[in-house]
């Protein structure tokens, strides 16, 4: 990958890269619609009333169109390069629907604090299937390297995400404050892909258009991470997973995809 890529990406948090998953949009939409029929038990409407946002996740070893994505794609070696890493270790799968007519707004958030995840190393792959022209994600450019991380919240009411108080920065909005904010956004074709930083603060804009807007992201984690308690349920929960604070995470149920030789 090109040098300048990845220092983009360290730089700002989040790059775009267009047509690379070309080949597989058809098997990617073929694995939504499979999601769509079936949701998980995961799955959620967010609370919306006008439209649809539904989300699911955790699918890839039920919907063999995402583990074949997952496996046989060039995504695994795509994450370790631009997460600097040997090795792309896969965390888990998220689909995104926002129908047209949906005016919610994807809520400002960082995905780390969800995440039972620490470390530097860590990429989301968010891939739409359908054309993007302002609906995309958004980004908080630099954000990837706050000090502090930002309150999670429920997508559904806004309410937090934990209910034990921690120190939170909270939740910005760059729409009411835009001279202190740098935000990147694009418009995309179906076979591009946004990487990002899982500490990258991004939201994104209600879909008013009459197309839909069907997303995969799949998370990627590097090298140097390990598990670490939140102070609750995290998102997504992996009930049972038997991990401790410091540990690699378990490779049974997180596979490594990709090795540098
Ligand atoms: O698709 C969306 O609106 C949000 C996606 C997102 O936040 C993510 O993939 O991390």
């Amino acid at each position: 990958m090109d040098a300048k890529i990845i220092d983009n990406f360290e730089k700002q948090g989040a790059i775009l890269l267009k047509g690379v998953f070309k080949e597989w949009v058809n098997k990617i939409i073929s694995g939504i619609e499979k999601n769509l029929v079936k949701p998980s038990k995961y799955a959620n409407e967010n609370n919306v009333k006008e439209g649809r946002f539904f989300d699911d996740y955790c699918n890839w070893t039920r919907i063999k169109d995402f583990k074949d994505f997952i496996e046989n794609s060039e995504a695994a070696k795509i994450a370790a390069e631009i997460m600097k890493s040997t090795t792309a270790q896969f965390f888990h799968d998220h689909v995104l629907v926002k129908e047209g007519g949906t005016s919610k707004e994807t809520p400002w958030h960082q995905d780390a604090p969800y995440y039972f995840v620490n470390g530097s190393k860590t990429v989301s792959m968010w891939i739409p299937v359908d054309p993007i022209i302002d609906t995309g994600l958004r980004f908080i450019s630099g954000s990837h390297k706050w000090e502090k991380m930002v309150r999670p919240v429920s997508w559904s009411d806004d309410s937090d995400f934990y209910n034990k108080d921690q120190e939170w920065l909270p939740v910005p909005n760059p729409d009411l404050d835009p001279q202190n904010y740098h935000i990147l956004e694009w418009s995309m074709e179906p076979g591009d892909v946004v990487l990002f930083d899982f500490r990258a603060v991004h939201g994104a804009r209600g879909n008013k258009k009459n197309i839909r807007r069907r997303a995969l992201s799949l998370r990627w984690v590097g090298d140097d991470v390990t598990y670490i308690e939140r102070p609750g349920r995290t998102s997504p929960p992996f009930p049972g997973h038997g991990m401790e604070t410091g540990q690699k995470l378990r490779e049974d149920w997180f596979p490594i995809v990709y090795t540098k030789s």
